[in-house]
């Protein structure tokens, strides 16, 4: 049915944002038998790495007096800095409450016990579920390290994937430190050497595979230093050309560029301890030029680079951009990008993932950003109805069902000529 005025425009619009199952296509959360991988409950949302920095900011303690607290400890010491005696205006601050709220938990209260006996009630597994529904998400992508040791053996002794968790291979350690990383493949038995040539590629391609096969993974990621460069004369680039690349486009799967992270800058903050630098676009043009076969699957954390990857985006059809990453995922920046993706791209981008570490964080980071796109997406139907134009009610259905999943799963199936 055609849509005609504003009101209509805003019911038939919040319904499809309010209610469309999301794809999350990058976070850092697993399923129960990923054992301690999984995080869930009000500890480990308070504890979360980017809320210790900000508590970090008021108290003049040894760090290593914080990282010595026990969980619980760390979870008080947050709660009563940023929540009792400061106003918690931060977005991972009211991200909680979100969660709370959300949860049916009164926050006004303040009462962190009572929120402490709701979370030790729950069975894990029904948790998973109550999550899952609250958020509105019916699968994510995962973070899959064969370099963590804890994450390893899960996979080696064969687990059975819940079918909501889907599989990303990450290759940090392979790319970024590989001298460690090679001793790493020499004990699982994977023939290689320092230098990238030969055998050794061979080997690491066999490496890549095995895994790929292991998992199920959907794409390829790996997070960049701001300094990364391509062409570049690096072990690192050696690998992506002559290993990463060949084994993607045989798979028929992205490669994942997070670009950006500065790593630890403050060592002391631990995981809270990485800050952003301005990424080189000429690095993510030369590859997409280069390699017009394989695809290419891009956020960059600085805020600086939004418009110059927008325009990238224009002139690869194998670069699909995505979400507002980490420091770029707050309200004000991800109304600014999806205003900018919507008037340069129009619908064909992935305009948000949760990065979520802790389960109930998908809670929080979807409502939020549900609201923000949602708006955004009304000011540019209000633009088109007021050429004339009338957009139907299945079209903003179809429109918002691309954004929040569809794009994704076509992106991945894409045979590029
Ligand atoms: O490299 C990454 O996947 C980053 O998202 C994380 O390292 C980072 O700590 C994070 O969770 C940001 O939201
Ligand atoms: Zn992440």
């Amino acid at each position: 049915m055609a849509i005609r005025d504003e009101r209509y425009l805003k019911t038939v619009l919040d319904r499809a944002v309010s209610q469309v199952q999301i794809t999350d296509i990058h976070t850092h959360t697993y399923p129960a038998d990923f054992g301690k991988l999984l995080l869930w409950g009000i500890d480990e949302l308070l504890t979360y790495h980017y809320l210790a920095a900000e508590t970090l900011r008021w108290k003049d303690i040894p760090y290593d007096a914080y990282w010595a607290m026990t969980k619980r400890e760390q979870a008080d010491l947050i709660w009563q800095t940023l929540f009792i005696d400061n106003t918690p205006y931060s977005e991972s601050c009211r991200g909680v409450l979100t969660v709370l709220e959300k949860l049916g938990l009164d926050t006004a209260k303040r009462d962190l016990e009572s929120y402490r006996r709701y979370f030790a009630s729950m069975k894990v597994e029904d948790y998973i579920d109550k999550v899952f529904e609250t958020a509105g998400v019916k699968e994510l992508v995962m973070t899959n390290d064969p370099f963590d040791d804890l994450e390893r053996p899960v996979w080696e002794n064969g687990c059975k994937l819940d079918p909501r968790f889907k599989a990303a291979l990450r290759v940090d350690p392979l790319l970024n430190t590989w001298s460690e990383a090679g001793k790493r493949l020499r004990e699982w038995g994977y023939e290689v050497e320092a230098d990238i040539t030969g055998k050794t590629v061979e080997e690491v391609r066999r490496f890549l595979r095995d895994q790929i096969d292991l998992m199920g993974a959907l794409y390829l990621a790996v997070s960049l230093p701001p300094t990364f460069r391509y062409p570049e004369d690096s072990d690192r680039g050696r690998l992506i050309e002559n290993c990463i690349l060949p084994v993607c486009l045989e798979k028929g799967i992205p490669f994942a560029m997070m670009i950006g992270v500065k790593k630890l800058v403050n060592p002391e903050l631990r995981l809270a301890g990485d800050a952003v630098g301005k990424s080189d676009i000429d690095t993510v043009i030369n590859l997409c030029a280069a390699y017009p076969r394989n695809k290419f699957m891009v956020t960059l954390l600085a805020r600086e680079n939004q418009h110059e990857l927008c325009i990238a985006a224009r002139k690869f059809r194998n670069l699909m951009i995505f979400g507002c990453w980490w420091y770029l995922n707050n309200p004000s920046l991800i109304e600014e990008m999806t205003r900018m993706r919507l008037e340069l791209l129009g619908s064909s981008f992935i305009p948000q993932h949760s990065d979520a570490r802790v389960l109930d964080q998908l809670i929080y980071k979807w409502t939020h950003s549900r609201k923000i796109i949602g708006e955004v997406l009304f000011d540019k139907y209000s633009d088109l109805l007021a050429t004339g134009w009338l957009p139907e009610a299945s079209e903003i259905d179809r429109d918002v069902e691309k954004l929040f999943s569809g794009n994704f799963w076509t992106f991945l199936q894409r045979e590029l000529p």
